[in-house]
């Protein structure tokens, strides 16, 4: 089962902690990416669910179609890697459990690279993904996303380490056993994972 953000889960040492370990609480999120901030319309925006789809086929959606689905709100709590955490940070958008039902997974999936602007992606559990908790977010705090923070979509899933939430979201491919599944920092040294509550940051811990 999939971690309730926020919520170690019972049978956690943490259980009843809201910080999770090795992090520090800050007032404000830095900005934080790899790489430049996308210019708005460089070219049409669509959003690509393909790989290993239950159809075969790949699914590309516009801004408005992706809008359409189900809204989802969440207050969540923002865990980088890095060791900051900023609390009760207020996302709305559209449900990702939603986008998975409308192009699902073949039989056997078990992830999704999830992938934005300029080939930055990250590995997520298809399990989180449909979770119920994943935003695909259009709002922070009642405002529209910025630019530098992920304008028209990013990717929230608040159990999980914020490299796992791809801003300017593009879309994702399913994975077949044996694709190539690792995502940039997967791909440089951080975990497959990367769960808060069992402080998955790196690969090696396995
Ligand atoms: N496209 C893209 N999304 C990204 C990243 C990135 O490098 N590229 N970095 C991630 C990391 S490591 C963090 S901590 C958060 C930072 O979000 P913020 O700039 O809103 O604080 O964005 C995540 N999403
Ligand atoms: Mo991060």
């Amino acid at each position: 089962m999939p971690i309730v953000p926020g919520d170690p889960g019972e049978s956690s040492p943490w259980a009843g902690r809201r910080v999770p370990p090795g992090q520090r609480v800050q007032a404000e999120a830095p900005i934080m990416h790899y790489g430049p901030v996308p210019k708005p319309a460089r070219r049409p925006w669509t959003f690509t669910v393909g790989g290993a789809t239950r159809s075969g086929r790949e699914r590309v959606l516009g801004l408005d179609e992706v809008l359409a689905l189900p809204a989802l709100e969440r207050v969540a709590d923002m865990h980088c890697a890095t060791h900051w955490t900023v609390l009760d940070q207020h996302w709305s958008g559209v449900s990702a459990a939603a986008m998975v039902a409308l192009a699902p997974a073949a039989e056997g999936v078990t992830s999704a690279l999830v992938f934005a602007e300029f080939g930055y992606a990250a590995n997520v559990p298809l399990e989180e993904l449909a979770s119920g908790e994943a935003i695909l977010a259009t709002h922070l705090d009642g405002v529209p996303l910025s630019l530098e923070r992920g304008a028209p979509l990013r990717l929230v899933i608040p159990q999980l380490y914020t490299w796992k939430g791809p801003k300017w979201l593009r879309g994702w491919n399913y994975l077949r056993p044996g694709d190539p599944d690792l995502g940039f920092w997967e791909d440089h040294g951080y975990h497959r994972h990367g769960g808060v509550w069992r402080e998955e940051r790196y690969d090696y811990q396995g």
